[in-house]
């Protein structure tokens, strides 16, 4: 599923350490068979890469970037500003600062060059792929319909356990 070939989503997050978030996002994909891939682009450590991976998205037939970020998280909006894609942010968790340092990064962006910014973490990372998955279903009705099972499904579930004692 993750192959690169035939992704539509690319998920990408500025370290390594960002994966325990961005996870998520990828199983969510998964969830609804979204063809996607995972890299690691910094917007610090590899700038260039970050211009290369942003230029080339649409050619190699990216869709929509989900992009995870922490600290001074500029790798949102510096794919924003170098691909037409639909961009959705996902604030980390950092350790300093809980990840509001994140989360305002990512979310100011100023008029022109916008980036979708999610919750922080494990919310964020799901809803991101949720959204994208979400894009690409106005064009894929096969994606609809796995869009809108996922949803009744979850809909059951807690429907399915009314008493949170239980
Ligand atoms: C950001 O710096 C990354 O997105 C990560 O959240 C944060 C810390 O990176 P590491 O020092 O753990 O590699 O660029």
């Amino acid at each position: 599923m993750t192959a690169a070939a035939n992704a539509r989503v690319g998920v990408v997050m500025g370290s390594r350490s960002d994966w325990e978030t961005m996870q998520h996002a990828a199983a969510t994909l998964e969830e609804l068979s979204v063809p996607h891939e995972v890299r690691v682009v910094s917007a610090h450590r590899t700038p260039d890469l970050l211009f290369d991976y942003a230029e080339a998205a649409v050619a190699r037939g990216i869709e929509v970037i989900v992009a995870g970020a922490g600290g001074a998280a500029h790798l949102p909006g510096m794919l924003a500003a170098k691909t037409r894609l639909p961009v959705f942010g996902v604030p980390i968790q950092s350790k300093a600062l809980n990840g509001m340092d994140s989360l305002l990064s990512i979310v100011q962006m100023p008029a022109g060059i916008p980036v979708g910014t999610l919750a922080i973490g494990r919310a964020g990372a799901v809803n991101a792929a949720l959204l994208a998955a979400a894009v690409l279903a106005l064009h894929d009705p096969a994606l609809a319909v796995a869009l809108d099972a996922f949803r009744a499904r979850q809909c059951e579930a807690v429907l399915a356990h009314p008493d949170p004692r239980a």
